[in-house]
């Protein structure tokens, strides 16, 4: 396994709308696993292909506590089959977003149907931060971020302020593209 490195907005990478995977082989099993090493070592509940810069509809979930026993979930194109009238409310953070967090409003359960790393169909129901997450890192598979459920104003601040944090990182090739 490999912890590949998280891409921060702003990114063009990051807006894209991701391609479906025609089978779950031995290279997508591999990014899975590569993928699931990345979220436990940042550390985080999520995480989506395009974050590292692989524009396949590819996520990984595990919502454990650090006391829990792992309970990952990887998934390729994983879509909501049926969403919850009722809606639920949860502060949201998200590692291409890095110490930004926002309240988005989302379905309070759905119905997902996915392809595990067996390449079988398969078919969850989420509820409560599981359900928020899979819908997060679904929306990263069409090149949304939770900012863009949130008002222009928060979403051009933070973004302002990422993108400001990213050119004193890297000023030299800032300037040079
Ligand atoms: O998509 C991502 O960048 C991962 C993101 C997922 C997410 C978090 C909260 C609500 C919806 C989706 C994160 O994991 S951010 C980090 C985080 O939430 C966390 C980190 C350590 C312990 C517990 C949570
Ligand atoms: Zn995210």
């Amino acid at each position: 396994m490999a912890k590949l490195p998280i891409i921060t907005a702003p990114d063009a990478r990051l807006k894209a709308r991701c391609t479906p995977v025609e089978k779950v082989d031995d290279e997508i099993r591999r990014l899975m696993d590569d993928m699931l090493e990345t979220m436990y070592d940042a550390p985080g509940i999520g995480l989506a292909a395009p974050q590292v810069g692989v524009t396949k509809r590819v996520i990984v979930v595990d919502i454990a506590g650090s006391d829990d026993k792992p309970a990952p979930l990887a998934m390729a194109n994983p879509e909501v089959i049926w969403a919850s009238e009722e809606m639920a409310v949860y502060e949201e953070g998200c590692l291409s977003l890095p110490e930004h967090y926002a309240e988005v409003e989302r379905p309070a359960k759905v119905r997902i149907r996915y392809i595990d790393g067996q390449n079988e169909i398969r078919e969850m129901e989420a509820e409560g931060l599981l359900a928020t997450c899979v819908q997060h890192e679904i929306d990263h598979l069409e090149g949304t971020l939770f900012v863009d459920h949130i008002s222009r104003l928060k979403r051009d601040m933070i973004l302002r302020k990422l993108g400001k944090a990213k050119k004193s990182q890297q000023p030299a090739l800032a300037d040079a593209g």
